[in-house]
């Protein structure tokens, strides 16, 4: 059951917001619409045979292999953290300004001023980091006003990342290298595991020629900051962007003596350059012809997208009594027949007279009685 968005009809100044059977004040902020609300719990990351979800598991398996203590995972995994948050969560708690244009109600899905779709996984790092947690992964749905094109959209997926060392700390400047209070060494350090890290991670997706290039990025809640891109289809796409977590953020959650590295990816964009979807709108495909392509037990299947007709599916089921002895238990079947032309859309009529013919060749050849 997918939840629903509902504007009530009371006048404007007190009209409120229905999500997820929750209700939200309406404001002059309020720009969620009920079309966004419907990938909501849609949750395609955790659905069994979707793209992003064979991704998701190979991070997820990828990161275990990485980080064991004693043969034991050392850290943990959230995947289902509700993507509504407050302003706090996805902004002020990353020390993201007040002005910032990533805060915009052009950029951002506002249920109201206080209360929006998470933009970004990273949302949740300190409240994760004050109940006491030191290295987790967080994986979910993100939500933004992006344009869309075949590598944007405006709802996509995002592993985040966040393991943590202790930390000996220093007093110096901040610079363009590192924060003030870590040492160069430590900086050094912390940058050389985190790119170590993502670059293996990339190398066991993609194999180890796979090509990848760093590009030195800003953002408010790391320093030094980077982006990682990969070649795809002969142009560089951006897939993850990561950096040492400000000292601020973990002393205002709790671990003081502590330097963290952390990164978002576009789980999206991996699974596109990993089996050759060319468009990012595919993921949302409920077509069988799409998903039935990912069908498969072994995560590690290489899989290359082929792409389907781009005509809709007519769906006609077929059931039927198995032949046997009158007297005996009868035993009935039904099978979804999908039906799709790939050049034109297809016509009930039509699809019922080839669905009739098939009944009736499965009379002949296998005495079955049509229900
Ligand atoms: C962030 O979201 C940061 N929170 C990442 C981070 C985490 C940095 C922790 C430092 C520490 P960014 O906006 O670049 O960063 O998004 C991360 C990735 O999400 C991008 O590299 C891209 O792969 C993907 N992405 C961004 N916007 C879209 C979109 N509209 N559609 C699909 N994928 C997107
Ligand atoms: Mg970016």
């Amino acid at each position: 059951v997918l939840p629903r968005c509902s504007y009530s009809t009371a006048p404007k100044s007190e009209s409120t917001v229905r999500i997820n059977d929750k209700e939200f004040n309406a404001d002059d902020f309020t720009n969620i619409t009920p079309k966004i609300s419907s990938y909501l719990g849609q949750n395609l990351h955790l659905q069994k045979h979707n793209p992003l979800s064979l991704v998701r598991q190979r991070i997820v398996n990828y990161f275990y292999s990485s980080f064991t203590h004693g043969g034991n995972p050392s850290f943990s995994v959230y995947d289902n953290l509700s993507p509504i948050v407050t302003t706090r969560q996805n902004f002020d708690e990353l020390l993201i300004p007040a002005d910032h244009p990533s805060r915009a109600k052009s950029d951002c899905y506002y249920v109201n001023r206080g209360t929006l779709l998470r933009a970004h996984m990273t949302a949740h790092q300190s409240e994760l980091l004050k109940s006491g947690l030191d290295n987790f992964l967080m994986i979910g749905d993100v939500y933004r006003r992006d344009e869309i094109d075949s590598t944007h959209f405006p709802v996509f997926h995002q592993p985040s990342f966040d393991p943590e060392h202790p930390h000996k700390f220093t007093n110096s400047i901040s610079d363009a290298m590192k924060q003030s209070c870590h040492t160069l060494e430590a900086t050094k350090l912390m940058e050389a595991q985190l790119k170590n890290h993502l670059i293996g991670l990339v190398q066991t997706l993609f194999g180890e020629n796979i090509e990848h290039r760093w590009v030195e990025e800003y953002f408010p809640f790391t320093h030094p900051s980077w982006e990682l891109e990969i070649l795809y289809e002969g142009k560089w796409m951006e897939v993850l962007g990561c950096g040492i977590v400000r000292n601020e953020i973990l002393a205002n959650a709790g671990p003081n003596h502590s330097i963290a590295y952390a990164f978002g990816l576009g789980l999206e964009r991996l699974a596109m350059a990993l089996y050759k979807i060319p468009d990012i709108r595919l993921m949302w495909s409920k077509d069988s012809g799409f998903l039935s392509q990912f069908q498969t037990n072994d995560i590690n299947t290489k899989i290359t997208y082929k792409p389907v007709s781009s005509y809709p599916q007519c769906v006609n089921d077929i059931s039927f009594w198995l032949p046997g002895n009158e007297s005996s238990k009868k035993h009935s079947l039904c099978y979804s027949i999908v039906y799709r032309h790939l050049e034109r859309t297809l016509t009930q009529a039509e699809v019922n007279r080839v669905h009739k013919e098939i009944e009736q060749a499965a009379v002949n050849a296998f005495n079955i009685v049509i229900r």
